[in-house]
């Protein structure tokens, strides 16, 4: 994976013939980063939510949509190789974002979150929205600091890839299934889909939705204000 698209090179891959295994201390340096991100962010009082793809599942859709009709102040730090086009789209709702590009690399990183996050300084009580580059991959490995992980899989990709990319689907906590309005023009299997990402994370919770209908965008929303942490009372 990493070995083939750039990121990381030269800090520390072993490749072992057909795999490419990160070295331990990446990880582990990764985590600590991530460690100063989770109490930055419970300091500031700030929820943030990390959602992972494949390209074009529809992360940037579902912000939009999410950021006009939950209300509330919301933050965004939009990950992507090149470009500032979904920056500029989540600058039209009007929330606060900043454009993190990661040239070659295939994932955001803590480093690169703690560096937004300073950029956006968010005032207590926002959601902070994490749009990590689009990659059923490498972002599963990189914790940035974050509350919640939401993977969003839509119905064109398939049913089969909870069993393919079990890493992205086994660190989920909730996992979005996006463009039902599409159902009955492609082979999905709703329930097989279900039942394999229960095979990989019994925990996870499935949410069929359509970003562009509308369809299951309550659930969402439900279960974001329920994974919000409660904050201190002051005083
Ligand atoms: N039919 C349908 N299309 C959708 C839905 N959600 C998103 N799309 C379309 O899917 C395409 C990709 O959507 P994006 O929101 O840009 O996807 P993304 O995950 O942000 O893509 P990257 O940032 O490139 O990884 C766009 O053409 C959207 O209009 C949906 O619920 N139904
Ligand atoms: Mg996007």
């Amino acid at each position: 994976m990493c070995g083939t698209c750039g990121c990381d090179s030269g800090a520390g891959e072993v490749e072992h013939s057909h795999t490419v295994t990160l070295e331990q201390d990446v990880l582990a340096k990764n985590d600590g980063l991530a460690g100063r991100n989770r109490d930055w962010l419970a300091h500031h009082g700030l929820f943030a939510v990390n959602l992972m793809s494949s390209p074009g599942a529809g992360k940037t859709t579902l912000l939009e949509r999410t950021i006009t009709e939950l209300g509330g102040p919301v933050a965004v730090i939009e990950g992507d190789q090149e470009t500032v086009l979904d920056a500029d789209r989540i600058k039209a709702t009007g929330a606060a974002v900043t454009q993190v590009n990661t040239g070659a690399g295939c994932h955001l990183d803590a480093s690169m979150v703690a560096r937004a996050l300073d950029t956006l300084h968010p005032a207590a009580g926002t959601t902070v929205f994490i749009e990590n580059v689009g990659n059923l991959v490498c972002p599963a490995l990189f914790d940035l600091g974050e509350h919640t992980r939401a993977v969003v899989a839509s119905v064109t990709e398939g049913a089969d890839k909870p069993l393919k990319y079990p890493h992205m689907f086994t660190t989920a906590d909730v996992v979005l299934l996006n463009k039902i309005d599409l159902l009955s023009y492609v082979d999905f299997e709703l329930a097989a889909f279900e039942r394999d990402v229960h095979v990989v994370n019994p925990a996870a919770r499935v949410l069929p939705l359509s970003a562009t209908r509308g369809d299951g965008l309550a659930d969402w929303y439900s279960w974001l204000s329920a994974s919000r942490p409660r904050q201190p009372v002051p005083g």
